[in-house]
This record gives C-alpha cells, structure tokens and sequence, in this order.
C-alpha cells in the first residue's frame, strides 16, 4: 500500500519505519525541515532502540522517504500531539489534528483509510475529525474509511511492542473497522480489538489514568510512611504478595506526554464524575513538592548548599525531558539558591560528568531509574562534601561503605541520622 504518515515523534517515527518495512511505500510528514533532512540521512532525532537500523534498511529499499509534505496515498496515519489546553480541566488540543486533517484532504481520494492514532479525548472522531473530512463531500463508511486505532507502546520498548502488544481498531463504522484491521495485519502479531471510535478513545486514555491512579496510591503511601516513620517500600513488597494487589512505585512524581497528560482528557469531558482521577493527579502533581521538602530537611544541617540532582528524563532509559518532574525539581532548587548540578547520561545538552556532578556537593539525589545509577561509583561520593544520597526511584544498588543511603523506606529515620562529612 501507499501509505503517508503525519507526525514523524516518539510513535510517528516508528510506526513508519515498521510499515515500509513490512513492504509499504510510505511517506513520513514531520513539520520541521531538519527532522526530515536527519531522516533521509539516515539519523534519528529520539533515542528508541532499533529504531535507526530499521530506518537505514528500509532507507536502502527505498520503502521510506521523509518530507514535509503530504503525499498521495492509500492510507493516512495521523500521530501528532494532542498537547492540553491552558483551561479549566486542562482539556484536549485537538489543533494539530485537525491541521493534519486539513494538510492531507486535498490528497485523499475514495476508497482511501484515514487513521488517527493521537490520543484524544473521547467523542473527538465523531464531533471533530469525521465533519472536517465530510465537509468536502465524502461519507465516510462508505467511500472513505476513519478509525481511531491508539498507540500503546512503552517508550524504550516501542518496535517490540508495536508488533505484539494488543492493537485496538475503532472505526466510525464496521466497515471502518474492517479497513484499518487489514491496514494493522500487516505487521500486528498481537490481537486485533475491534471496536466503536468511542470505546478506543476512553479505552486508551483509560489504561493511561489507571496506572496513574496506581501510582498515586503509592506516592500516597510514601507520604503516610515517612510521616508514621514505616518502610514504604517494603509494605508495597509484601502487600504485592497478595495475589490480587499490585501497588505501583513511589516516585518524584509523573512525567512524559501520557500519564500526565491524558486523565485530564476524560475529566474534562466528564469533570463531576472523575473526582478520583482529578485526585490522583493532585497528588502526583504534588511530588516534586514533597521531594523538595525532603531536600530543604536534608540541607538544612549543611554547611554549603551544593546539591547533585541524578537523572532529568520522565523516566529511566530514555532522552525524552517532556513533563518530567526532574526538571520541575530542578527549577524549584534553583529558584531556592540552591546550587544545582546535574548529571544525565541520556541528555546530550547537559555537559557535566557524574563525578563534576559530585565534586563538592552536599547531597545527590536520583530522580530517574536509568540502568547507569544502579551503581552509584565511590570516584563519584568521594567527590562529595557530604556523602547523603537519596533516590527516589530506588533505583541505587550499589553505594560506597561510608555513603548515607536513603530511599523512600527510610526516609523518616534518615534525616534524623546526623551529617557524614567526606
Ligand atoms: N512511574 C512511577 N511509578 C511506577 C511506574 C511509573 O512513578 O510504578 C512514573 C515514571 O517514572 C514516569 C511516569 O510514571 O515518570 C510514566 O512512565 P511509564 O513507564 O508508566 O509510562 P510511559 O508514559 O512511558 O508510557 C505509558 C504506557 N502506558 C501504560 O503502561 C498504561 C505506554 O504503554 C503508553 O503507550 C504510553 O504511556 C502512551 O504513549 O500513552
């Protein structure tokens, strides 16, 4: 098939390389000049194992070219932002999809599919995409097919995943449905949901604000046990050992373009029924807060005011900063005169080493669960004024002897401990 897929990011990009290379003409249409010229040059713009080999291969069999602009195809797959508006609930912006919508019209013949896999919020095909595309005079159902079919890959994951993870097809119609599955059985290895536009659209933001809301239960019981002075972490173990309980992991908080994006999609449609959902972002928005505070206690017996912040990514094994609480952090510490260092394997832009990082400060504290602070080197402690380290990932598995090590199952008690000077 011709395919021509707008929006060359984190699910874009991919989802375009595995079309061509399952043996499909695709074009990939990103807005930014420089994206398409790194493409075509066979560099990647965002880090996702196995993504730039796959492009040079379907680059050598010609199956992909990146431009600017549309062209004619046979199906359109629609990944842009749906970023939330500045208003009250925070609700969906659904601009850019309808500037895709917009750019690929004049292209789109009958019979075509048009797919949108952008997370929207729910009623949007119906309310939004399908007028703009019935205004020039096709019906669809009948002689052009839409579908909402979201992405649901784990970032660091994503080639795998694309491929075996559940795939969900929501058409307008049957018909709808039916042309989108046979576009997703090309490469689809995993089981193909068919289902109303309506139903993909809350299903998706659904598996979003599910884990959200798991995840504020344990930032919740984070905040309980280090003011009632008990393991956190090791309540959520044993609590895990029920065979019906899944509490998730505490954190500094929730970052990245989906979890703390998404819920406010369905509370925005439905404000006075998601009073649980609004709570958990409440508290999740809170944790770069309590973290903080944790800080300001840790600091407050220190003689200077240097502290090492360990990670800035939304999470661990990834270069992707959007939404992250890391950065929040940091923006708080440095507004408190604090003298913030940072260390970031997986951020090109920050120059420092983890031992510059380290040099002279006061307390580090590990705001992402990369592989790379599993062990945190005596060459990078031996640096420090004051050997204190707090993750709040419980990522750290291996610390110097004289290091004060703290996590969330031994908060309370730690900032009790007196200073361990270098
Ligand atoms: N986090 C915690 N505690 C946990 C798990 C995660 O604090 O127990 C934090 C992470 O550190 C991060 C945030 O939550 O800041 C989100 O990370 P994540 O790994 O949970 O998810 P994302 O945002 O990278 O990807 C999610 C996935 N959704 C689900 O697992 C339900 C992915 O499958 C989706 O495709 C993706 O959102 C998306 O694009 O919607």
């Amino acid at each position: 098939m011709k395919m021509t897929v707008i929006g060359l990011g984190y699910i874009g990009l991919p989802t375009a390389i595995l079309f061509a290379k399952y043996g499909h003409q695709v074009t990939g249409v990103d807005i930014s000049p420089w994206v398409t010229t790194q493409l075509n040059a066979g560099l990647i713009h965002i880090e996702e194992p196995g993504l730039e080999q796959d492009l040079q291969g379907v680059l050598l069999t010609e199956n992909f070219f990146a431009s600017t602009v549309p062209a004619s195809a046979d199906v359109y797959i629609i990944a842009v932002p749906t970023p939330n508006k500045a208003d009250q609930y925070q609700s969906c912006d659904t601009r850019y999809v309808e500037a895709a919508v917009n750019n690929i019209l004049p292209h789109v013949k009958r019979g075509d599919t048009i797919i949108v896999e952008s997370t929207i919020a729910p009623r949007t095909m119906t309310d939004v995409v399908q007028p703009v595309i019935e205004q020039q005079g096709f019906t669809v159902g009948e002689d052009i097919f839409l579908a909402h079919c979201p992405e649901r890959v784990l970032p660091g994951n994503i080639m795998h995943e694309l491929v075996h993870n559940p795939r969900i097809i929501g058409g307008i119609t049957d018909a709808c449905t039916e042309k989108a599955a046979a576009v997703y059985g090309t490469f689809v290895k995993g089981e193909m949901i068919k289902a109303q536009a309506g139903e993909a659209e809350l299903s998706k933001l659904m598996e979003n604000t599910y884990r959200d809301v798991n995840i504020a239960l344990a930032n919740e019981l984070a905040k309980i046990s280090e003011r009632l002075g008990i393991d956190a972490l090791r309540v959520i173990e044993m609590a895990n050992k029920h065979p019906r309980v899944t509490l998730h992991q505490p954190g500094p908080g929730v970052g990245g373009h989906c979890l703390a994006v998404d819920p406010y999609f369905v509370i925005a449609a439905a404000p006075e029924e998601s009073l649980l959902m609004q709570t958990a972002r409440a508290i999740n928005n809170s944790m770069p807060d309590f973290v903080v505070q944790q800080v300001r206690a840790f600091m407050a017996e220190r003689e200077r005011n240097r502290v090492t912040l360990f990670g800035m990514t939304y999470k661990g094994n990834i270069d992707d900063v959007r939404e992250s609480p890391a950065m929040e952090i940091k923006a708080r510490l440095d507004d408190m005169a604090f003298d913030v260092r940072v260390f970031d394997p997986h951020v090109a832009e920050l120059p420092l080493t983890g031992e510059e990082a380290c040099d002279g400060s006061s307390l580090l504290v590990v705001l992402t669960d990369h592989d790379e602070f599993r062990n945190i080197p005596t060459k990078y402690t031996n640096k420090m004024r004051d050997m204190t380290i707090f993750d709040t990932k419980n990522i750290v598995q291996h610390v110097g002897a004289k290091v004060n090590y703290v996590n969330y199952g031994n908060l309370s008690q730690a900032k009790k401990i007196a200073v361990v000077p270098s």
